[in-house]
């Protein structure tokens, strides 16, 4: 197969991974941030490599999908990293499309290069956003492909910014994280107060996600106020930000009992 038909190869077989399923799989191998977390100012313009550490077996061509939060972060450019072009010459594209961030290397010549790892595979450069708070780093999906096109399992890590000065706390009293209060927030509160069960705290926020009156402890208060809020159309939790850092405008508190029940405000 010459070149021209290995690279056109290459793509069907991207488009048909695009459509399919997502490439990350269980090995050691993985894609992730460098840093992992970074913390920056709200003018900061700031880096953030895609690294992969050293791969059971070469990487010939890659391609990645990314995610952030675009309003506290914005993305100004996309550098192609040193690792692909120390084989030989590449083909290196990144573009926006409809609010998908597509990125894609390959090896050209010569046509059997592969990088073992590890190095930089891109440099993202940022700046803060119109509402400069934290946001996650996160893969859509990544695909690696060895010399013969074929997927490499990898495992795609997830990365973070933290903006100094920012409060946002995006999960306060939804403490499995889908967007919705109800029973199942319940049970995580009793396991985090009385079984030493996760309560996490978030990056840009102040108090951990159990303390619903942000007294700085988890215990009965906050048990029933949560029984409160679910079953009684008890007020729902006090924002941490309002209480003297900046509330982001995506952190307004509905007074709508019921509307709380069945969906957090965002
Ligand atoms: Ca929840
Ligand atoms: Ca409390």
């Amino acid at each position: 197969m010459n070149v021209v038909m290995r690279h056109v190869a290459g793509w069907c077989l991207v488009v048909a991974l695009i459509t399919g399923a997502a490439a990350s799989g269980t090995a050691a191998d993985s894609i992730r941030f460098d840093p992992a977390s970074v913390t920056v100012s709200d003018t900061d313009t700031f880096e953030v490599d895609i690294t992969v550490d050293e791969l059971t077996t070469g990487i010939h061509c890659f391609r990645f999908h990314l995610d952030f939060n675009r309003d506290n972060i914005q993305l100004i450019d996309i550098l192609e990293g040193p690792l692909l072009p120390a084989e030989g010459s590449t083909f290196f594209f990144w573009k926006d499309t409809s609010g998908i961030y597509d990125v894609f290397n390959c090896i050209l010549s010569p046509s059997d290069g592969a990088a073992a790892g590890p190095g930089v595979l891109a440099t993202l450069q940022f700046t803060t956003g119109v509402t400069p708070c934290s946001s996650p780093l996160e893969f859509e999906y990544v695909i690696l492909q060895d010399i013969d096109l074929d997927s490499l399992s990898v495992t795609a890590l997830k990365g973070e910014v933290i903006v100094d000065g920012c409060c946002d706390c995006p999960y306060q009293a939804d403490l499995n994280t889908d967007d919705v209060w109800d029973a199942v927030d319940l049970n995580l509160l009793i396991s985090a107060i009385f079984f030493n069960g996760a309560n996490p705290q978030d990056p840009s926020c102040p108090a951990r996600r159990a303390d619903l009156n942000v007294d700085g402890v988890e215990d009965a208060v906050d048990l029933n106020l949560i029984i409160g809020m679910l079953f009684f159309n008890g007020p729902p939790p006090v924002d941490p930000c309002a209480l003297g850092g900046t509330t982001t405008p995506s952190r307004v508190v509905t007074e709508d009992a019921e509307d709380v029940w069945k969906e957090r405000p965002q």
